[in-house]
């Protein structure tokens, strides 16, 4: 004896799956923080090499700010401090602001 299994066709489509906002990690340029203690933060927090460092730093510097990288809200504002801080705790203004990606 042959059983068929009959299935009915999918009609339904799944429903997309959402991929969170994302926000960017902003550097500011000001005119006291040493340009090689911006590139240590740089590396330290963002985990960049040297040269991707110094590029943005010299963008931040001369364009007056530059995108970092872009991460999930909680992990941008994490980093955004933690980098902010390290300044702070050298007496530099160093400032790193987040802004979510449209
Ligand atoms: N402008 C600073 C200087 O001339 C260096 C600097 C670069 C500071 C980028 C902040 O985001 C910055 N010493």
């Amino acid at each position: 004896m042959s059983e068929k299994i009959l299935e009915k066709p999918r009609t339904k489509t799944k429903p997309a799956v959402q991929k969170p906002p994302l926000w960017k990690v902003i550097l500011l340029n000001d005119d006291f923080t040493p340009r090689e203690f911006v590139v240590e933060v740089l590396k330290a927090v963002f985990r960049m090499n040297e040269s991707h460092a110094y590029r943005v730093m010299m963008t931040a510097h001369q364009k007056g700010a530059c995108v970092i990288a872009v991460y999930t809200k909680d992990v941008a504002e994490t980093k955004a401090k933690d980098a902010t801080e390290m300044g702070k705790a050298k007496g530099y203004p160093l400032y790193f602001t987040t802004e979510k990606e449209e």
